[in-house]
């Protein structure tokens, strides 16, 4: 099994990081593909903490080679800091490739996301304000700044010229702020250039180099599913291709390369960000689930929408993705109930039904249609085999797996690595 992708299967923050974490020492390369370091991966190793926004989290793996794919977007300064950061915990970085063809998060694009989201009032996206909806902008514009860039200042010059040509316009015009000089820019970014010389590779060849001769490969999805921009809640979205066909892209590897496709599944649901969410709750269940489950933004800090479990999502995420498996996460947090609502159909306009509407109108429309499964009481955070499982969470997994259309091979019942069990 060659290469793997690892992605989520809702709306992010299912667990990704521990999973990527978990699988860590059996493989070889663990790449990211899309995203930036609006993404917040937690790992917890023993009494350690590490939160990782843009760098992949089987940097924490020592036998694993960490690579930044051609899908991702980075910011500079962050992914330096990140870098020190690690290195002062003790983390060898030095494995870490970079591609050269990866698109660079300008300061201009930072601007960029937080005037227009402050300008759109109301109707904002909820963005993270990390400059990443600009940057997949530039790129599809083709006024993009990439990581090779760096290394040819005339290029990088001229590109960063024609890159603020409009947006001096949009700037000055529409949102009222000063315009930005093409050479302060130029020289901040090269402050940079020389730290992030030694990580830049062709990152393409070497991974398919790599699965050539067997080794594994990891692709680590960033957000989930439903904030992908071709196939999520459109226009609540991320601007790019969390969903597996993104790995393709992301790292230049074909399709045909990949055999297993695992999606990472909390077992109840959350959002960050505005956009429709059907199953979402404002009493005190919802609370709960935020309380217990420590439901707060890894990288912005803002609370978490919380809800049941939507088996229609799950499904839907089966389909986009050609799920294998499911890790089914966050089971833990689900203790206490005497019993627990699953949506497993909505009703749209006095109508039921069972799969992800494509029209927006519908989605925002509909409304959860429960079924309720009995909960239960043990702790079961100490459980390492199915069979240690209460009855009553046996049945909830079982139930869950049946409505969402892949096997769960790993339930997670707590945030550290052992907390988990392996299902066959
Ligand atoms: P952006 O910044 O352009 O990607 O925002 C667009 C939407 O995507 C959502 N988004 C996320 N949703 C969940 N988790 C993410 N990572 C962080 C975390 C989020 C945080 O792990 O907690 O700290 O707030 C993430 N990144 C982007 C975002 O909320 C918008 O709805
Ligand atoms: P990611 O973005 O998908 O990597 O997920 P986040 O790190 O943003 O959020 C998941 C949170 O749940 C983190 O705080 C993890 O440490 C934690 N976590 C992961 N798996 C489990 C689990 O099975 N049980 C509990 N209680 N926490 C978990
Ligand atoms: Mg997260």
């Amino acid at each position: 099994m060659p290469a793997l992708v690892l992605l989520g299967a809702q709306w992010g923050d299912e667990g990704k990081g521990k999973a990527t974490d978990l699988l860590g020492g059996s493989v070889d390369y663990v790449v990211r593909y899309q995203g930036g370091n609006n993404a917040g991966h937690t790992v917890v190793v023993g009494d350690q903490k590490y939160a990782l926004h843009l760098l992949p989290s089987g940097i924490l793996s020592p036998g694993c080679v960490p690579v930044i794919g051609n899908g991702v977007v980075v910011d500079p300064s962050v992914l330096l800091s990140e870098l020190s950061g690690l290195n002062e915990r003790g983390v060898d970085t030095s494995k870490l490739l970079i591609s050269g063809n990866a698109h660079l998060i300008t300061p201009y694009n930072v601007i960029m996301d937080k005037v227009s989201e402050r300008f759109l009032g109301k109707r904002r996206i909820g963005t993270t304000g990390r400059g990443i909806g600009p940057t997949y902008a530039d790129k599809i514009n083709r006024t993009g700044i990439r990581v090779q860039d760096l290394y040819d200042e005339s290029i990088l010059l001229q590109k960063v010229e024609a890159a603020l040509e409009v947006k001096n316009q949009l700037l000055s015009k529409v949102y009222n702020r000063r315009a930005v000089e093409a050479e302060r820019i130029v020289e901040e970014m090269l402050v940079h250039a020389d730290a992030i010389r030694p990580y830049v590779a062709d990152t393409t060849l070497i991974l398919n180099q790599a699965l050539d001769e067997d080794k594994v490969v990891l692709f680590e999805g960033g957000q989930g599913t439903l904030l992908d921009v071709d196939h999520g809640t459109y226009p609540f979205v991320t601007s790019s291709n969390p969903t597996a066909g993104g790995a393709c892209t992301g790292a230049g590897v074909g399709p045909t390369k990949i055999s297993r496709v695992i999606g990472i599944l909390k077992a109840y649901t959350t959002r960050v960000g505005a956009g429709p969410f059907p199953t979402e709750l404002f009493d005190e269940d919802g609370e709960a689930l935020r309380r217990i489950g420590g439901e707060r933004g890894v990288t912005t800090g803002r609370d978490r929408r919380c809800g049941w479990f939507d088996a229609v999502i799950a499904r839907y995420a089966t389909r986009v993705n050609g799920l294998t498996d499911f890790f089914l996460t966050k089971l833990d947090v689900l203790t206490g109930w005497e019993r627990i609502p699953v949506c497993v159909a909505y009703e749209i306009d006095g109508k039921r039904v069972e799969e992800l509407p494509y029209n927006q109108s519908d989605f925002h429309h509909a409304k959860p249609v429960y079924e309720y499964l009995p909960g239960w009481s043990e702790d079961i955070t100490k459980a390492q085999t199915f069979a240690e499982l209460p009855k009553n969470a046996q049945a909830y997994v079982k139930a869950l797996e049946e409505m969402s259309g892949a096997p769960i091979s790993a339930i997670g019942v707590g945030p550290g690595r052992t907390e988990t069990i392996q299902i066959n």
